[in-house]
């Protein structure tokens, strides 16, 4: 395996917006006889696409070129409102948890490449990543009077996994902390809801949004969808299994640095209510985020706050027992 980067593409998205694309190639080596052939062949399967607009990542695909992201057919791709779908980014607040606007603003603002990044704590061998930046801005100040750097690592692992890590730094001048909660407002693409299961949450405290964010305590069984669902599960297991029955594939969600997780599915009144989402689409989509709510993070001037998941799309079986998401949840 050679030791150069991954070609990052940046291009016009929709609505000419900016976004980049890191395609992984493989084994480049072997195949340089019949080069272009296969080169283009293995540019169309895995990799993701980030737009600067919200520092948004919209599609994520494994190795057989299947999106694994939903992103709504409806999605306006209009700044400054939120793509619908993909991965949004909540800061410095999540959801209404807070006096600003919903989610934060930062799924709302252009981003940068950052090109004058510090060292990357972390023994990440993946050659397959774009580092993005958002600071402060004088609009931000009068709404959030808080100076910050926050960059973000977008990378495709080894095995196709898709890890985000977002590192934020209290750049106050005036000796004052701040704080703040944080969400990647993860839209996974599923085949059908109602055939969907989540593992790792069973008997977890979570916070009811439906019913004025009270206090509850979920039951022994997995996770299954029949109606609207939004709730905030509280000091969760670092991972998490989504178990799409009917395409036969696990998402893995493992975190650091977030011990809260989100669940959420509008079902069919919400998503009517939706003027960027489509009818039906509920039945296609489930947003499991990884987050940190309940705590809010304070950061004094000069710390930083370091919070990644990494998405896995294993191919399982659940009933032959290939992949038993026990074992998962409980494996390496
Ligand atoms: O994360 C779940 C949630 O907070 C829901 O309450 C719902 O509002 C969803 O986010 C979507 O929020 P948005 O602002 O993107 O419409």
């Amino acid at each position: 395996m050679s030791s150069e980067r991954v070609p990052v593409e940046l291009s016009q998205g929709v609505n000419g917006l900016d976004k980049i694309i890191l395609r992984e190639t493989r084994g480049s080596s072997a195949e340089k006889s019949n080069f272009f052939f296969i080169f283009y062949l293995f540019l169309l399967l895995r990799g993701f696409q980030v737009y600067l607009f919200g520092g948004h990542v919209t599609s994520w695909k494994n190795d057989h070129g299947e999106e694994l992201l939903f992103v709504s057919s409806k999605a306006l791709f209009k700044p400054p409102k939120a793509i619908r779908g993909g991965i949004p980014i909540c800061f410095p607040q999540f959801s209404n948890h807070g006096p600003l606007e919903q989610h934060g603003f930062a799924r709302n603002r252009f981003w940068s490449i950052d090109t004058d990044r510090p060292a990357f704590p972390t023994n990440s061998s993946s050659k397959a990543h774009i580092d993005l930046i958002l600071r402060s801005s004088e609009e931000d100040m009068k709404i959030w009077p808080h100076s910050y750097e926050f960059r973000l690592r977008v990378a495709l692992g080894p095995g196709g996994d898709l890890m985000l890590t977002s590192r934020i730094r209290n750049t106050n001048t005036d000796g004052k902390p701040f704080t703040f909660t944080f969400a990647y407002h993860t839209y996974f693409s599923v085949s059908d809801i109602s055939e969907v299961r989540v593992e790792g949450l069973e008997t977890l405290d979570y916070l009811d949004n439906l019913q004025n964010k009270e206090r509850f305590t979920e039951q022994g069984d997995a996770i299954t969808f029949e109606t609207e669902l939004d709730k905030i599960y509280l000091s969760t297991p670092t991972k998490i299994a989504i178990l799409d029955h009917e395409k036969k594939r696990t998402f893995v969600i493992r975190k650091d640095g977030l011990p809260d997780a989100v669940v959420w599915n509008p079902w069919d009144k919400k998503a009517k209510a939706m003027a960027d989402f489509g009818d039906d689409e509920y039945k296609h989509m489930l947003c499991v985020e990884a987050a940190a709510i309940e705590k809010p993070i304070t950061l004094k001037p000069g710390e930083e706050w370091r919070g990644r998941q990494e998405l896995s799309a294993v191919p399982s079986s659940y009933c032959s027992g290939q992949l038993d998401p026990q074992k998962v949840l409980l494996g390496s």
